[in-house]
């Protein structure tokens, strides 16, 4: 029985490594809410973000490969191809929000790509952009120039990554909206084979990686609520806490009505039960 290493924690995540060649990502009920990981966890949040971003890995690898092995019957944990992760971050944006939105209210920029004057917060684009970002290791990481991209990964490679993040939120973000969902953004990353292929790691489409609104509250014109995350967030705003950790516990009402929202997200993409995930997490691949 070889050992499991343990080689990095993100902020909801642990990963851990196999062999020279496998990797093991273990996805927990963890939730952070304004940049802060809470102490209290909602129960299926790491099988529900795993099956969905299996969901998508199944769906898009014809169009590009991923790091994606098997799902363990745990419905949380994911065997992966060890990659070279680029050390950028590919952000998607269709929505004019977070980061982005604070961009063009200073610039009239986002990432070295002029907009439109006269755009609101939460306004749709007219086409998604590629708004790269460098990999901080811890917290926030900092929007780039497609041009600072370039330098950082080689132009070639950078235009296949650009080429890729544009088609693949396309493709989900036209799914979602059929579904009654959003996708206002989404952040990628991807890894070299050692044949030097680019490869999509990490996790896709998740509500951890993506921006999730539901559609029929979109107003655009100021932030719009979280598909996942506002229960936590109204329930914070509430306590006035000043957003420096500890985050406060969460009381059992916002915990079942977070989960449900995660249920009903993966529900509402995949159209699988989420017991049926439950009891064969491979099913999401089919
Ligand atoms: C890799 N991370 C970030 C994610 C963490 C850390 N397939 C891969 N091959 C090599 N490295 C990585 C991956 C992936 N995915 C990803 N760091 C390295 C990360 C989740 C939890 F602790």
């Amino acid at each position: 029985m070889p050992e499991t290493v343990h080689l990095a924690s993100g902020k909801v995540r642990e990963l851990y490594a196999l062999d020279d060649e496998r990797l093991l990502l273990v996805a927990s009920d963890r939730i952070s809410v304004f940049d802060v990981v809470l102490s209290t966890e909602i129960p299926d949040k790491g099988r529900v973000l795993t099956g969905l971003s299996g969901f998508w890995f199944a769906r898009t690898r014809d169009f590009v490969p991923n790091h994606l092995l098997t799902i363990r019957d745990d419905g949380r944990s994911t065997e992966c191809r060890r990659l070279t992760m680029l050390p950028i971050e590919c952000v998607v944006r269709g929505y004019l929000s977070g980061s982005g939105w604070k961009d063009y209210s200073a610039t009239g920029e986002v990432c070295g790509h002029r907009l439109p004057d006269g755009l609101r917060e939460s306004d749709k684009l007219d086409e998604p952009i590629f708004t790269p970002a460098t990999k901080a290791p811890t917290g926030h990481d900092e929007n780039i120039t497609r041009e600072q991209a370039a330098n950082l990964v080689g132009a070639e490679r950078f235009a296949d990554v650009e080429r890729v993040s544009l088609e693949l939120y396309r493709q989900a973000a036209e799914y979602a909206a059929m579904r009654g969902i959003i996708i206002a953004d989404t952040k990628f990353e991807f890894g070299l084979d050692d044949e030097g292929a680019v490869v999509l790691g990490d996790e896709a489409f998740t509500p951890d990686s993506s921006r999730f609104w539901p559609a029929d509250e979109y107003r655009p014109g100021g932030p719009q609520p979280s598909f996942d995350k506002q229960f936590v967030r109204d329930y914070c705003e509430t306590l006035g806490w000043d957003k420096t950790p500890p985050g406060p516990e969460l009381p059992n009402e916002v915990v079942t009505g977070t989960r449900a929202r995660y249920l009903e997200a993966f529900e509402q993409l995949t159209g699988i039960p989420f017991e049926e995930y439950a009891a064969e997490p491979e099913a999401v691949l089919r």
